[in-house]
Protein backbone atom coordinates (compact mmCIF):
# COMPACT_ATOMS: atom_id res chain seq x y z
CA UNK A 1 0.00 0.00 0.00
CA UNK A 2 1.21 3.60 -0.39
CA UNK A 3 1.94 5.55 2.61
CA UNK A 4 -0.22 8.35 0.85
CA UNK A 5 -2.55 6.92 -1.28
CA UNK A 6 -4.04 9.99 -3.62
CA UNK A 7 -7.87 8.83 -2.99
CA UNK A 8 -9.26 6.53 -5.52
CA UNK A 9 -5.79 5.35 -6.84
CA UNK A 10 -3.65 2.56 -5.98
CA UNK A 11 -0.06 2.10 -7.32
CA UNK A 12 -0.90 -1.83 -7.25
CA UNK A 13 -4.09 -1.58 -9.53
CA UNK A 14 -2.73 1.34 -11.89
CA UNK A 15 -5.56 0.66 -14.11
CA UNK A 16 -8.39 1.04 -11.56
CA UNK A 17 -10.28 4.38 -10.48
CA UNK A 18 -12.57 3.99 -7.78
CA UNK A 19 -14.82 6.25 -6.84
CA UNK A 20 -14.22 7.88 -3.24
CA UNK A 21 -17.07 6.00 -1.63
CA UNK A 22 -15.71 2.59 -2.88
CA UNK A 23 -12.53 3.86 -2.02
CA UNK A 24 -13.94 4.66 1.78
CA UNK A 25 -15.69 1.26 1.94
CA UNK A 26 -12.47 -0.64 1.29
CA UNK A 27 -10.54 1.42 3.66
CA UNK A 28 -13.02 0.95 6.44
CA UNK A 29 -13.90 -2.48 5.53
CA UNK A 30 -17.78 -1.66 4.81
CA UNK A 31 -19.77 -3.90 2.61
CA UNK A 32 -19.63 -3.14 -1.27
CA UNK A 33 -21.51 -4.86 -4.02
CA UNK A 34 -20.32 -4.98 -7.43
CA UNK A 35 -22.96 -3.94 -10.50
CA UNK A 36 -22.25 -4.27 -14.07
CA UNK A 37 -23.17 -1.65 -16.90
CA UNK A 38 -23.19 -3.72 -20.02
CA UNK A 39 -26.91 -3.77 -18.72
CA UNK A 40 -26.91 0.06 -19.00
CA UNK A 41 -24.89 0.21 -22.49
CA UNK A 42 -26.23 -2.84 -24.12
CA UNK A 43 -28.81 -4.93 -22.43
CA UNK A 44 -31.77 -2.20 -21.73
CA UNK A 45 -33.24 0.76 -23.87
CA UNK A 46 -33.35 4.64 -23.08
CA UNK A 47 -34.30 5.74 -20.54
CA UNK A 48 -34.81 2.45 -18.77
CA UNK A 49 -31.04 2.00 -18.32
CA UNK A 50 -30.28 4.81 -16.57
CA UNK A 51 -33.38 4.44 -14.15
CA UNK A 52 -32.37 1.02 -14.13
CA UNK A 53 -28.36 1.67 -13.04
CA UNK A 54 -29.69 4.31 -10.59
CA UNK A 55 -32.08 1.87 -8.73
CA UNK A 56 -30.48 -1.04 -8.17
CA UNK A 57 -27.75 1.58 -6.63
CA UNK A 58 -30.53 2.49 -4.23
CA UNK A 59 -31.20 -1.03 -3.66
CA UNK A 60 -27.41 -1.25 -2.22
CA UNK A 61 -27.54 1.97 0.05
CA UNK A 62 -31.00 1.41 1.60
CA UNK A 63 -28.98 -1.42 3.20
CA UNK A 64 -25.68 0.60 4.07
CA UNK A 65 -24.36 -1.31 1.00
CA UNK A 66 -21.64 0.94 -1.01
CA UNK A 67 -22.66 0.03 -4.68
CA UNK A 68 -19.71 -0.32 -7.05
CA UNK A 69 -21.12 -0.02 -10.63
CA UNK A 70 -18.17 -0.63 -12.49
CA UNK A 71 -17.33 0.65 -16.71
CA UNK A 72 -14.55 1.72 -18.80
CA UNK A 73 -14.05 5.28 -18.92
CA UNK A 74 -11.09 7.69 -19.91
CA UNK A 75 -8.22 5.24 -19.89
CA UNK A 76 -9.43 3.74 -16.43
CA UNK A 77 -11.90 0.93 -15.24
CA UNK A 78 -13.99 2.63 -12.61
CA UNK A 79 -15.04 0.80 -9.97
CA UNK A 80 -18.00 3.08 -8.31
CA UNK A 81 -19.28 5.83 -10.84
CA UNK A 82 -20.73 9.26 -9.71
CA UNK A 83 -23.96 9.99 -10.93
CA UNK A 84 -22.38 11.99 -13.58
CA UNK A 85 -20.40 9.15 -14.76
CA UNK A 86 -23.65 7.23 -14.77
CA UNK A 87 -25.91 9.86 -17.46
CA UNK A 88 -22.52 9.86 -19.49
CA UNK A 89 -22.48 6.17 -19.60
CA UNK A 90 -26.44 5.67 -20.16
CA UNK A 91 -26.26 8.33 -22.90
CA UNK A 92 -23.54 7.87 -24.99
CA UNK A 93 -24.01 7.44 -28.60
CA UNK A 94 -21.09 4.68 -29.34
CA UNK A 95 -20.01 2.62 -26.36
CA UNK A 96 -18.02 -0.85 -26.47
CA UNK A 97 -18.91 -3.96 -24.79
CA UNK A 98 -16.50 -5.05 -22.87
CA UNK A 99 -15.45 -8.24 -21.94
CA UNK A 100 -12.42 -10.07 -21.00
CA UNK A 101 -11.13 -9.59 -24.43
CA UNK A 102 -11.78 -5.95 -24.55
CA UNK A 103 -10.34 -4.49 -21.89
CA UNK A 104 -6.99 -3.65 -23.94
CA UNK A 105 -8.59 -1.42 -26.39
CA UNK A 106 -10.94 0.25 -24.47
CA UNK A 107 -8.30 1.55 -21.64
CA UNK A 108 -5.62 1.82 -24.71
CA UNK A 109 -8.12 4.15 -26.79
CA UNK A 110 -9.87 6.22 -24.24
CA UNK A 111 -13.23 4.18 -25.04
CA UNK A 112 -16.44 4.39 -23.12
CA UNK A 113 -17.49 0.95 -22.20
CA UNK A 114 -20.34 -0.82 -20.36
CA UNK A 115 -18.80 -4.39 -18.57
CA UNK A 116 -19.86 -7.77 -19.01
CA UNK A 117 -20.39 -9.93 -16.08
CA UNK A 118 -16.82 -11.96 -17.08
CA UNK A 119 -15.67 -7.89 -17.36
CA UNK A 120 -16.95 -6.97 -14.12
CA UNK A 121 -15.95 -10.23 -12.44
CA UNK A 122 -12.06 -8.94 -13.62
CA UNK A 123 -12.16 -6.00 -11.79
CA UNK A 124 -14.38 -7.00 -8.73
CA UNK A 125 -11.85 -9.94 -8.33
CA UNK A 126 -9.04 -7.03 -8.29
CA UNK A 127 -11.13 -4.66 -6.56
CA UNK A 128 -11.54 -7.99 -3.46
CA UNK A 129 -15.03 -7.50 -3.61
CA UNK A 130 -16.58 -10.48 -2.47
CA UNK A 131 -20.66 -10.00 -4.19
CA UNK A 132 -21.94 -9.17 -7.45
CA UNK A 133 -25.35 -8.92 -8.72
CA UNK A 134 -26.68 -9.10 -11.98
CA UNK A 135 -29.70 -9.55 -13.80
CA UNK A 136 -28.67 -13.00 -16.13
CA UNK A 137 -25.30 -14.60 -16.95
CA UNK A 138 -24.14 -15.43 -20.10
CA UNK A 139 -23.47 -18.71 -21.06
CA UNK A 140 -23.35 -21.45 -23.88
CA UNK A 141 -25.56 -20.54 -27.14
CA UNK A 142 -27.97 -22.50 -28.35
CA UNK A 143 -26.64 -24.29 -32.09
CA UNK A 144 -23.42 -22.74 -32.10
CA UNK A 145 -20.78 -25.14 -30.41
CA UNK A 146 -18.33 -22.64 -29.99
CA UNK A 147 -20.12 -20.11 -28.64
CA UNK A 148 -20.20 -19.89 -24.80
CA UNK A 149 -19.94 -16.38 -23.34
CA UNK A 150 -16.52 -15.30 -21.60
CA UNK A 151 -18.95 -15.12 -18.79
CA UNK A 152 -18.07 -18.73 -17.72
CA UNK A 153 -14.88 -19.58 -17.55
CA UNK A 154 -14.85 -16.05 -15.82
CA UNK A 155 -16.76 -18.00 -12.52
CA UNK A 156 -14.58 -20.42 -12.95
CA UNK A 157 -11.77 -18.18 -10.71
CA UNK A 158 -13.77 -15.68 -9.58
CA UNK A 159 -14.35 -15.80 -5.70
CA UNK A 160 -17.37 -14.10 -5.20
CA UNK A 161 -20.99 -14.75 -4.59
CA UNK A 162 -23.08 -13.64 -8.02
CA UNK A 163 -26.81 -13.19 -7.38
CA UNK A 164 -28.42 -13.75 -10.29
CA UNK A 165 -31.95 -14.91 -12.07
CA UNK A 166 -30.19 -17.82 -14.38
CA UNK A 167 -29.75 -17.09 -17.50
CA UNK A 168 -31.92 -16.57 -20.37
CA UNK A 169 -33.53 -19.22 -22.40
CA UNK A 170 -32.18 -17.27 -25.25
CA UNK A 171 -29.28 -20.33 -24.35
CA UNK A 172 -28.30 -23.33 -24.06
CA UNK A 173 -29.56 -23.98 -20.27
CA UNK A 174 -28.61 -27.25 -19.74
CA UNK A 175 -25.19 -27.21 -21.17
CA UNK A 176 -24.67 -24.13 -19.27
CA UNK A 177 -25.45 -25.88 -15.61
CA UNK A 178 -22.85 -28.79 -17.60
CA UNK A 179 -20.32 -26.08 -18.26
CA UNK A 180 -20.84 -24.68 -13.94
CA UNK A 181 -20.53 -27.88 -13.12
CA UNK A 182 -17.31 -29.33 -14.95
CA UNK A 183 -15.20 -25.65 -13.73
CA UNK A 184 -17.22 -26.30 -10.01
CA UNK A 185 -19.46 -23.24 -9.91
CA UNK A 186 -22.50 -24.49 -7.70
CA UNK A 187 -25.88 -22.99 -8.08
CA UNK A 188 -27.54 -22.17 -5.13
CA UNK A 189 -31.11 -21.43 -5.41
CA UNK A 190 -32.69 -19.04 -2.98
CA UNK A 191 -36.29 -20.16 -2.06
CA UNK A 192 -35.79 -22.21 -5.56
CA UNK A 193 -35.54 -25.57 -6.41
CA UNK A 194 -35.33 -24.67 -10.35
CA UNK A 195 -33.20 -22.90 -12.20
CA UNK A 196 -34.86 -19.41 -13.62
CA UNK A 197 -34.61 -18.60 -16.66
CA UNK A 198 -34.27 -14.78 -16.36
CA UNK A 199 -37.97 -13.80 -17.27
CA UNK A 200 -39.61 -16.99 -16.29
CA UNK A 201 -39.35 -18.67 -13.22
CA UNK A 202 -39.47 -22.12 -14.78
CA UNK A 203 -36.66 -24.46 -17.20
CA UNK A 204 -37.48 -27.53 -15.96
CA UNK A 205 -33.53 -27.86 -14.61
CA UNK A 206 -33.03 -28.39 -10.98
CA UNK A 207 -30.17 -26.21 -9.12
CA UNK A 208 -27.47 -28.06 -7.04
CA UNK A 209 -28.70 -26.49 -3.57
CA UNK A 210 -31.71 -24.93 -2.04
CA UNK A 211 -31.17 -22.62 0.98
CA UNK A 212 -33.96 -20.46 2.60
CA UNK A 213 -31.77 -18.35 4.13
CA UNK A 214 -28.72 -15.78 3.74
CA UNK A 215 -27.04 -16.99 6.88
CA UNK A 216 -26.40 -20.35 4.30
CA UNK A 217 -25.43 -18.67 1.72
CA UNK A 218 -22.82 -16.65 3.39
CA UNK A 219 -22.28 -20.55 5.35
CA UNK A 220 -21.69 -21.85 2.25
CA UNK A 221 -19.62 -19.42 0.82
CA UNK A 222 -17.10 -19.45 3.23
CA UNK A 223 -17.07 -23.50 3.48
CA UNK A 224 -16.27 -23.58 -0.57
CA UNK A 225 -13.17 -20.94 -0.34
CA UNK A 226 -11.91 -22.37 3.05
CA UNK A 227 -11.14 -25.35 0.45
CA UNK A 228 -9.26 -22.66 -1.60
CA UNK A 229 -11.43 -22.79 -4.60
CA UNK A 230 -11.26 -19.71 -6.12
CA UNK A 231 -14.82 -20.43 -8.21
CA UNK A 232 -17.71 -18.34 -7.77
CA UNK A 233 -20.85 -19.22 -6.12
CA UNK A 234 -23.83 -18.43 -8.28
CA UNK A 235 -26.82 -17.69 -5.99
CA UNK A 236 -29.98 -17.60 -8.18
CA UNK A 237 -33.85 -16.42 -7.64
CA UNK A 238 -36.35 -16.25 -9.94
CA UNK A 239 -38.19 -13.03 -10.85
CA UNK A 240 -40.22 -11.08 -8.48
CA UNK A 241 -44.04 -13.62 -9.14
CA UNK A 242 -45.74 -10.13 -10.30
CA UNK A 243 -43.42 -9.48 -13.21
CA UNK A 244 -42.52 -12.98 -14.32
CA UNK A 245 -43.69 -14.20 -16.79
CA UNK A 246 -44.89 -17.70 -18.45
CA UNK A 247 -42.49 -19.62 -20.12
CA UNK A 248 -44.14 -20.75 -23.77
CA UNK A 249 -44.65 -16.78 -24.22
CA UNK A 250 -41.46 -16.36 -23.89
CA UNK A 251 -39.98 -19.79 -26.19
CA UNK A 252 -42.20 -18.29 -29.44
CA UNK A 253 -40.25 -14.58 -29.29
CA UNK A 254 -36.85 -16.43 -28.52
CA UNK A 255 -37.11 -18.80 -31.47
CA UNK A 256 -38.02 -16.14 -34.18
CA UNK A 257 -35.36 -13.99 -32.88
CA UNK A 258 -32.56 -16.88 -33.00
CA UNK A 259 -34.16 -17.57 -36.53
CA UNK A 260 -33.30 -13.97 -37.11
CA UNK A 261 -30.00 -13.77 -36.03
CA UNK A 262 -28.94 -16.66 -37.99
CA UNK A 263 -30.54 -15.07 -41.05
CA UNK A 264 -28.86 -11.64 -40.93
CA UNK A 265 -25.23 -13.27 -40.05
CA UNK A 266 -25.07 -11.76 -36.57
CA UNK A 267 -21.72 -13.24 -34.82
CA UNK A 268 -19.32 -12.92 -32.02
CA UNK A 269 -19.94 -10.20 -29.16
CA UNK A 270 -23.45 -8.93 -31.24
CA UNK A 271 -25.02 -12.08 -30.40
CA UNK A 272 -26.33 -11.49 -27.01
CA UNK A 273 -27.32 -7.44 -27.03
CA UNK A 274 -29.21 -8.85 -30.94
CA UNK A 275 -31.44 -11.49 -29.16
CA UNK A 276 -31.96 -9.49 -26.20
CA UNK A 277 -33.29 -6.65 -27.56
CA UNK A 278 -35.31 -8.49 -30.33
CA UNK A 279 -36.75 -10.66 -27.50
CA UNK A 280 -37.64 -7.59 -25.57
CA UNK A 281 -39.25 -6.16 -28.68
CA UNK A 282 -41.59 -9.26 -29.49
CA UNK A 283 -42.49 -9.66 -26.00
CA UNK A 284 -43.35 -6.47 -26.08
CA UNK A 285 -43.47 -4.10 -22.64
CA UNK A 286 -43.87 -6.90 -20.48
CA UNK A 287 -40.29 -8.27 -20.70
CA UNK A 288 -39.10 -4.87 -20.01
CA UNK A 289 -41.00 -4.99 -16.91
CA UNK A 290 -39.68 -8.32 -15.80
CA UNK A 291 -36.31 -7.33 -16.61
CA UNK A 292 -36.69 -4.47 -14.22
CA UNK A 293 -37.82 -5.84 -11.57
CA UNK A 294 -36.09 -8.40 -11.39
CA UNK A 295 -32.37 -6.39 -11.80
CA UNK A 296 -33.90 -4.59 -8.44
CA UNK A 297 -34.62 -8.05 -6.63
CA UNK A 298 -31.11 -9.14 -7.28
CA UNK A 299 -29.22 -6.35 -6.04
CA UNK A 300 -31.44 -6.26 -2.87
CA UNK A 301 -30.31 -9.95 -2.36
CA UNK A 302 -26.80 -9.34 -3.12
CA UNK A 303 -26.73 -6.42 -0.61
CA UNK A 304 -27.89 -7.99 1.89
CA UNK A 305 -25.60 -10.85 1.38
CA UNK A 306 -22.80 -8.64 1.22
CA UNK A 307 -23.92 -7.18 4.27
CA UNK A 308 -23.89 -10.59 6.01
CA UNK A 309 -20.89 -11.34 4.49
CA UNK A 310 -18.90 -8.23 6.13
CA UNK A 311 -20.10 -8.85 9.70
N1 LIG B 1 -28.13 -11.65 -20.35
C1 LIG B 1 -29.15 -10.84 -20.07
N2 LIG B 1 -28.96 -9.49 -20.04
C2 LIG B 1 -27.72 -8.95 -20.29
C3 LIG B 1 -26.63 -9.84 -20.57
C4 LIG B 1 -26.88 -11.18 -20.59
O1 LIG B 1 -30.26 -11.31 -19.85
O2 LIG B 1 -27.58 -7.73 -20.28
C5 LIG B 1 -25.26 -9.27 -20.80
C6 LIG B 1 -24.42 -9.44 -19.53
O3 LIG B 1 -23.60 -8.30 -19.36
C7 LIG B 1 -23.58 -10.67 -19.86
C8 LIG B 1 -23.35 -10.48 -21.34
O4 LIG B 1 -22.37 -10.72 -19.13
O5 LIG B 1 -24.59 -10.00 -21.84
C9 LIG B 1 -22.94 -11.76 -22.04
O6 LIG B 1 -22.55 -11.49 -23.36
P1 LIG B 1 -21.77 -12.60 -24.22
O7 LIG B 1 -22.78 -13.69 -24.46
O8 LIG B 1 -21.34 -11.92 -25.49
O9 LIG B 1 -20.60 -13.04 -23.40
MN1 LIG C 1 -20.61 -15.04 -27.47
Amino acid sequence: MDLFPEEGYSSELPALAFSSEVWKARAFNEPILALESAVITHGLPRPHNLELALAVEEEARNQQVTPATVAVMDGKVRVGLTRPELERLATAEQTRKISRRDFGMALARGELGGTTVAATLIAARLAEIRVFATGGIGGVHRDAPFDVSADLPELAHSPLVVVCSGAKSILDLPATLEYLETVGVPVIGYRTREFPAFFSAESGLPVTESVDSIAEIVKIARAHWSMKLDSALLVVQPPPTEEALPRHQVEQAIRQALGEAYQQGIRGAAVTPFLLNRVAELSGGDSLRANLALLRNNARLGAEIAHSMAE
